[in-house]
C-alpha cells in the first residue's frame, strides 16, 4: 500500500478512438523523480555523491526492515525497494545507510510539483514522487516542453527526474521508465510496435505479478504477444473486463482523462495480495487490510479537504473478475472509523466463494466545495 504506487488503470475506461489514428491527439506526460528518497537524502549531504546509498527504516544495516529505496550506484549490486535490509548489506557492504525522513520528502515532494505546474497546470498527482501531465494544450514542441519541465524541477529542487510524453497516460508511464535515471522518452502511436511491444508484459501499470505469472504460463511473455492475442481468448483467461482491458492496453489504448484535484470524482486506495486470501477462512488479514485501507482513505480525503457520500468496496478474484459494492451514507464523511464502519457493510455484500487478489475502497459523491 506504498502511497507511490500508482493503483492499477480503471478497467471499465472506455477505448480510446484516436489511439490508433492520428500522432498525439493528446499529450500526456508522466514525470517520475529518480531514487526519490535517496537523491533527497544526497541533496543534503553533498558530500555523499557518487556513494551508494540504501534507504530504508531506522537506517540499521542490522535492523529487520526493508529498503525502501537505494539510489542508482547501490541498485548495480543488485539492491531494490522491498529487499530485507539484511540482504541489501550482503550486497553491498559498503554501501551508507539511512533513515527514512518522510517529513523531508514530502516537502521536496510540494517543491517540485509546484514548479510542474507553473509550467503545466493540469496536472494530477499520483503520490510522493510521480504526476500525470495534459500537455495536450501547450504550443511548443514536445522536446522542448519535456526539457523545460526537467529543468524546473532541477532549478526547485536540485534533483533529476525522467519524463514520458505519449498519447496516453499508460503509454506515457511505460515511456518515463524507459530511460531512467534523468530519461526524457517520447513515444508517439506509430513507436508502439518498436517501442513498446518487445517489452515483457509486466511493464504495463496494472498487469502485476500474478497476472504477468499466468501470461507466461500460458506463452505469452512481450506486450507485442499479448497485443497479438484474441480478446476473446483473453477474455476466456482473465474474465470479461480485465480480459479486454489487457487487449487495449497492450495495443496502446487508454483514454484515461488526467485528473486535476478540481475535477477528482473520487479517491480510492487499493492492495494486492502477496497470496490469494479467502473471504472467510481469511477474514481477519482481510479486516486488518480493510481497516488500514480506510485509514489511508481517510487520511488522503483530509489532505484534499473532501467528504463523500459514497462508500465502495473493490475487489478481484482469483481468475481477475472485478466485483464492487457501495453504499450511500446520510451525511458526507471524511472519518475513518465511519468509512470503516461502511467499508465491512460493503464487503458483507461481496460473493463469498472465491479467493481474493486485491482489495480497495473508494469514496465519492463528494460535497460540493
Ligand atoms: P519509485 O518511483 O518507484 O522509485 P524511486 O523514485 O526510488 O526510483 P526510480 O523512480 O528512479 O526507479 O518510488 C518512489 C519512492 O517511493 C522511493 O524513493 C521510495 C518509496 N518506495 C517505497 O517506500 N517502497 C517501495 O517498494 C517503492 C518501489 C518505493
Ligand atoms: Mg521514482
Amino acid at each position: 500500500m506504498n502511497p507511490a504506487l500508482p493503483a492499477p488503470p480503471d478497467t471499465a475506461a472506455p477505448a480510446d478512438p484516436s489511439a490508433a489514428g492520428s500522432e498525439f491527439a493528446r499529450r500526456i506526460a508522466h514525470l517520475d523523480m529518480d531514487a526519490f528518497y535517496a537523491s533527497v537524502e544526497l541533496a543534503r549531504r553533498p558530500e555523499l555523491a557518487g556513494q551508494p546509498i540504501i534507504v530504508g527504516g531506522r537506517g540499521d544495516p542490522e535492523s529487520r526492515g526493508v529498503v525502501t529505496t537505494a539510489n542508482y550506484e547501490a541498485r548495480k549490486f543488485g539492491v531494490h525497494s522491498a529487499m530485507p535490509m539484511a540482504k541489501a548489506v550482503r550486497l553491498c557492504p559498503q554501501a551508507v545507510f539511512l533513515p527514512v525522513d518522510f517529513a523531508e520528502y514530502r516537502r521536496v515532494s510540494r517543491l517540485f510539483k509546484a514548479a510542474i505546474v507553473e509550467i503545466a497546470p493540469v496536472m494530477e498527482d499520483r503520490g510522493i514522487d510521480e504526476v500525470y501531465l495534459d500537455l495536450t494544450e501547450h504550443e511548443e514542441p514536445t522536446r522542448v516542453l519535456g526539457l523545460a519541465l526537467k529543468a524546473a524541477v532541477k532549478e526547485a529542487t536540485g534533483l533529476s527526474c525522467s519524463i514520458g510524453i505519449a498519447p496516453n497516460k499508460l503509454l506515457a508511464k511505460i515511456a518515463s521508465d524507459l530511460e531512467k535515471p534523468n530519461g526524457l522518452t517520447i513515444i508517439r502511436t506509430q513507436d508502439l510496435a518498436t517501442r513498446i511491444w518487445p517489452l515483457p508484459a509486466r511493464k504495463v501499470n496494472g498487469i502485476g505479478p500474478k497476472a504477468s505469472e499466468k501470461l507466461t504460463a500460458l506463452g505469452v511473455n512481450t506486450i507485442g504477444e499479448l497485443a497479438a492475442c484474441e480478446p476473446g481468448w483473453l477474455v476466456s483467461h482473465f474474465g470479461k473486463s480485465y480480459g479486454a482491458w489487457l487487449h487495449r492496453a497492450a495495443n496502446g489504448i487508454d483514454a484515461r482523462p488526467v485528473e486535476t484535484e478540481s475535477e477528482r470524482k473520487s479517491l480510492s486506495r487499493e492492495t494486492t495480495f502477496a497470496t490469494d486470501l479467502h473471504p472467510v477462512r481469511d477474514w481477519q488479514a482481510l479486516a486488518r487490510l480493510l481497516a488500514e485501507l480506510a485509514r489511508e482513505v481517510a487520511a488522503d480525503l483530509a489532505k484534499h479537504r473532501l467528504r463523500g457520500r459514497t462508500i465502495g468496496v473493490k475487489v478481484r478474484n482469483d481468475q481477475f473478475a472485478i466485483t464492487t459494492r457501495d453504499l450511500s451514507l446520510p451525511e458526507f464523511t471524511d472519518r475513518e472509523s465511519v468509512i470503516r464502519k461502511a467499508a465491512f457493510e460493503c464487503f458483507a455484500r461481496v460473493p463469498q466463494h472465491r479467493k481474493l487478489r486485491l482489495l480497495g475502497i473508494r469514496v465519492s459523491n463528494f460535497e460540493a466545495g
